[in-house]
């Protein structure tokens, strides 16, 4: 057996007042919270092109990550071999999922046939590290966004025969995660938007793109794949504007081309923030819609405003999203995939260890801290006393459409000018405080 990362044991739950770095302080797999082991409430997936395929470049320089385990190659035998190290390090970390997209692990072949031909290789080579390790894979991808052909979009693009190479791909990558038993297939739309409005029809654009996804969703059903099917929305970056560019444009573009029901989202916390949105913000319009499927765990950093994909370390932002997870009762088949990638300077492959160490305590802590305010319910409770008018009768009526304009109107004048209680911003933050000590 191979030894990609020697001198590194198995990462254990330490407890707290653990101070070895290579120990979870607070991400105990079998410890259960709210009837369910951690294990199975976060679901935890470590990504393939952050993990083995990032070397750390950035615009202004080369990559900097060390990767003794790849030649730099794009033979076979090194996707062999970095697939080899990447379960190694899942299993040494202790992290059940994958992600993948299909150019990250196996190579381009020099035509659409050696192409496929490679994969099929791969998807192999999968199976047996996924049957000897029992990891799963929580979601493959195509990569619609890295090829030049894909310049001007892939779905979107105005060249109807890149928009055949594009389909030809995702059904190959739709059989790959479907031959993986992987729980889910995710759209991410790299390119699908625009650099400019100048050269853009917009209104074909978009109708492109439902009808690519409407093809998806025919292929899923002839062929029987049985995962959900994710849109992951962006606003921006590498486009100028991308179509799915939040929760919201998502929903509406499902629901505008009757395709609300095959579809759930991947919400992303870095393109939550790039869209001014919290990831808060983003996971309870997806809630709200039912459509809350999976998430891709990173962040961004305050003074940067671009997809940095920082491992997402911060405990207010982890509670907080777990907090939502919890209330609609976790994320069943989706789960928290590291979209996440080390800084350049940690460049050493422990890093891989510190980076996801940090990440899966954060949310470990995060889990923790969400169920003790969900077990205190002062939180809550003041949720739903603010809406408590609403279970009046007037309101019942109201929500059940038995009141007219004319039937409000009586009852405004009944009742005088409306006594409003305050909304105790400040207090109620002071409280979810209380529970980060
Ligand atoms: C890029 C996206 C991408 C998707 C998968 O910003 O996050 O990594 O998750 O294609
Ligand atoms: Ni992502
Ligand atoms: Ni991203």
């Amino acid at each position: 057996m191979s030894d990609f990362f020697p001198g590194i044991s198995a990462i254990c739950y330490a407890g707290p007042d653990s101070r070895d770095p290579m120990t979870f302080r607070h991400y105990d797999p079998d410890a259960v919270i709210e009837g369910r082991t951690m294990r199975s409430h976060l679901r935890f997936a470590s990504a393939f092109w952050h993990t083995m395929r990032n070397d750390l470049s950035d615009p202004f320089g080369t990559g900097t990550a060390i990767m003794p385990w790849d030649d730099g190659s794009e033979s076979l035998e090194n996707a062999e071999r970095r697939i080899a190290a990447f379960f190694e390090f899942l299993n040494k970390i202790g992290i059940d999922f994958y992600c993948f997209h299909d150019r990250d692990v196996a190579p381009q072949g020099n035509d659409i046939d050696e192409t496929n031909r490679n994969l099929d290789h791969i998807v192999d080579v999968l199976q047996m590290h996924q049957d000897s390790s029992g990891k799963k894979l929580l979601w493959g991808t195509a990569c619609l966004f890295a090829h030049p052909r894909y310049v001007h979009g892939a779905a979107t693009s105005c060249s109807v025969d890149v928009f055949a190479h594009a389909a030809s791909q995702v059904r190959r990558a739709i059989d790959a995660t479907h031959k993986l038993g992987g729980a889910g297939y995710v759209f991410w739309g790299g390119r699908e938007g625009y650099s400019s409005l100048i050269n853009t029809d917009m209104a074909q654009e978009r109708a492109q793109l439902a009808r690519f996804l409407e093809l998806a969703v025919d292929y899923k059903n002839r062929t029987g794949f049985p995962g959900r099917f994710y849109i992951e929305p962006k606003p921006m970056e590498p486009t100028t504007h991308q179509y799915d560019f939040d929760v919201a444009a998502c929903l509406d573009f499902l629901r505008e081309f009757d395709l609300l029901d095959e579809f759930m989202l991947n919400v992303e916390t870095n393109h939550a923030t790039l869209a001014s949105h919290s990831m808060e913000h983003e996971l309870s319009a997806a809630a709200a819609a039912g459509a809350l499927g999976s998430i891709d765990a990173n962040m961004g950093h305050e003074h940067l405003g671009w997809d940095t994909d920082h491992f997402p370390t911060d405990i207010y932002l982890t509670t907080r999203i777990m907090r939502i997870v919890l209330a609609v009762g976790g994320l069943g088949e989706g789960g928290l995939n590291f979209d996440a990638k080390r800084r350049r300077g940690s460049f050493e492959p422990e890093d891989l260890f510190h980076a996801h160490i940090a990440g899966m305590d954060a949310f470990a802590r995060g889990l923790k801290i969400a169920a003790a305010i969900r077990a205190d319910r002062r939180l809550d409770d003041a949720l739903q006393a603010r809406y408590a008018s609403w279970e009046q009768e007037i309101g019942k009526r109201i929500m059940n459409g038995e009141c007219t304009l004319e039937d409000l109107e009586s009852h405004a004048k009944s009742i005088g000018e409306p006594k409003l209680a305050s909304g105790r911003e400040e207090m109620l933050e002071s409280i979810f405080n209380d529970f980060l000590r």
